[in-house]
């Protein structure tokens, strides 16, 4: 088996390059319907924001009519894209979330 200093060499072996992987911005789309209570808990609940935090970008969102809620990768960003839609349309607002290459 490989020791520590074994290790320490192997990461410089030659290895066919790998691009770095690809980040997604998800993105909220203002609308004129959503209550705003409900867009700060989805920034809560979805994107692990604290009260402060989550209600400056829910009104950057309903002031500037799209902002950022994360950065991630495909997978991520995918997921959460379904989980903000699925729940909104659960609770019937038109909130809008999507994804964009960052
Ligand atoms: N514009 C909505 C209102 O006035 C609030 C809102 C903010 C809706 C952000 C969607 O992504 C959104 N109730």
């Amino acid at each position: 088996h490989r020791t520590g200093v074994d290790e320490s060499i192997a990461v410089d072996e030659s290895r066919p390059e790998l691009k770095p992987p690809r980040r997604f911005k998800v993105v909220l789309i203002n609308d004129d319907y959503t209550p705003m209570e409900f867009v700060v808990e989805v920034l809560e609940t979805f994107f692990a924001m604290d009260r402060e935090r989550a209600t400056r970008v829910m009104l950057h969102v309903h002031t500037r009519g799209k902002g950022v809620c994360g950065i991630f990768s495909r997978d991520v960003a995918e997921t959460k894209v379904a989980q903000v839609n699925d729940y909104a349309r659960h609770h019937q607002h038109p909130l809008l979330c999507s994804m964009e290459e960052a």
